[in-house]
């Protein structure tokens, strides 16, 4: 089998670079690991910054998140006694579009389906050959026979846990990591939102997230131990918990209901340098990781398909290496700064086992001065609809 160029995983950066390739004529084949009904039941990122939306119209999937997606003009902070609206508008004259990570891969499945473009599922032991020479190869299991998929370049969409990332030299890499001592439990349910927009929720018993996916769908988290899981947590437990975190006002008016997903995660910050090894690109989480709190896990997957998407065109189209060669910097460069703001968010707004009155002092100054100060917010509101690429 030969490509132009093979991607290593179905996620949205694997779909939405081989989706891109494919409508501008560069021939991919995406080689996943899992069953595309496993990798559509993933409950993960509901937010996507305006950048995000316009790839996705690049790509030709632009038409269901045009009509479906709810457009937010702004977001509340609920800590410190005050519900603080940050106006994404107002400061910064954009906005983000809620539109979850399910509709995202779905749309794009879909749109390979009418492109016939070649997704091979199911594949084990994908393994990266040869980066660093002008001849890479995949080799992979399907079906119960080895394959090998010659191509020009990889991509390397494969995820956090993914192969990909170790194919890089370990003496050439430089990981940079930090784990939080907590999780985020998350809650689906059939339940029309509590706001009609995000709530962010600061309070003494942790942080707490109001989200949504539609009108009919909300999303819910709540801060918890890394030690628990789940099943620790039935439904009353949950919405308990979650009512205490909130401002008075807005617990009244929260409806519950039977969750339809229960999941925990942990939070984690990390960054692989470089994202590039010879004909190897890495793409997304397999080269970085941010905690949930500024919603850029997905977006920030999608900045590096905009930039690994320009260079592969302009490789094939012009036959110019110049944003191949400045890939990794470019991508890292936005990384960084969106690495700043997820951490800082996470720690404006959560409580830490070792949090002395000092830090808590500290948090309160910080949601006081955003609340006072209109430079604050807006710095804010500019890093959350995304910066430019
Ligand atoms: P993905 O989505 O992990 O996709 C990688 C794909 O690669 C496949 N794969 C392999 N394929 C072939 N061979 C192998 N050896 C392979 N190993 C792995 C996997 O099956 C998978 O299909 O990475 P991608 O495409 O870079 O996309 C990144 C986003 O998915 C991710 O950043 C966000 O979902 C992060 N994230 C969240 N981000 C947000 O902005 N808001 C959220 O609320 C949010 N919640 C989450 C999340 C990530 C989570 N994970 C990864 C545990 C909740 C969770 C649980
Ligand atoms: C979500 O809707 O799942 C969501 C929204 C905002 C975040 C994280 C997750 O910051």
């Amino acid at each position: 089998m030969r490509t132009q160029v093979a991607i290593i995983g179905g996620g949205p950066a694997g779909l939405l670079l081989s989706q891109l390739l494919h409508t501008n004529g560069i021939d991919t084949v995406l080689l996943e690991r899992r069953t595309r009904e496993h990798v559509l039941s993933r409950i993960r990122a509901g937010v996507l910054e305006s950048g995000t939306v316009a790839l996705m119209q690049q790509a030709g999937v632009g038409e269901r998140v045009n009509d479906e997606g709810q457009v937010h003009e702004g977001a509340v902070i609920a800590a410190a006694g005050r519900m603080q609206r940050i106006d994404f508008s107002k400061l910064t004259g954009r906005h983000v579009t809620i539109y979850g990570q399910t509709e995202v891969t779905r749309d794009l499945y879909e749109a390979r389906d009418a492109a016939e473009a070649v997704t091979l599922h199911e594949c084990a032991g994908v393994k990266p050959h040869d980066i660093d020479t002008d001849a890479p190869y995949v080799t992979f299991l399907q079906g119960g026979k080895v394959h090998r998929l010659d191509c020009e370049f990889i991509a390397g969409c494969d995820g956090f846990h993914g192969p990909c990332r170790q194919a890089i030299p370990e003496a050439r890499r430089t990981e940079y990591e930090k784990t939080y001592p907590f999780g985020w439990l998350g809650v689906l349910s059939e339940t029309p939102p509590v706001a009609s927009e995000l709530i962010y929720a600061g309070s003494e018993r942790g942080f707490a997230l109001c989200s949504m996916r539609n009108e009919t769908l909300s999303r819910y988290y709540v801060q918890c131990a890394l030690s628990d899981s789940p099943e620790d947590w039935d439904d009353d437990m949950f919405w308990d918990e979650l009512r205490r975190r909130l401002p008075e006002e807005v617990a009244a008016n929260l409806e519950t209901g039977p969750s339809v997903e229960k999941s925990i995660a942990p939070l984690r910050s990390f960054v692989c340098e470089p994202m590039r090894w010879g004909r190897l690109f890495l793409c997304g989480d397999a080269a970085h990781i941010v905690p949930p709190t500024g919603a850029k896990g997905l977006n920030t997957a999608a900045s590096d398909v905009h930039y690994l998407f320009q260079a592969l065109k302009a490789h094939f189209q012009n036959k110019n290496d110049a944003l191949l060669d400045s890939y990794s910097t470019d991508a890292l460069a936005r990384i960084w700064k969106t690495e700043r703001f997820s951490w800082w968010m996470t720690n404006l707004l959560h409580r830490y086992p070792e949090q002395t009155p000092f830090d808590i002092a500290l948090q309160n100054a910080e949601l006081d001065y955003i609340a006072q100060s209109t430079a604050a917010q807006q710095a804010l509101a500019e890093n959350y609809v995304g910066l430019p690429y």
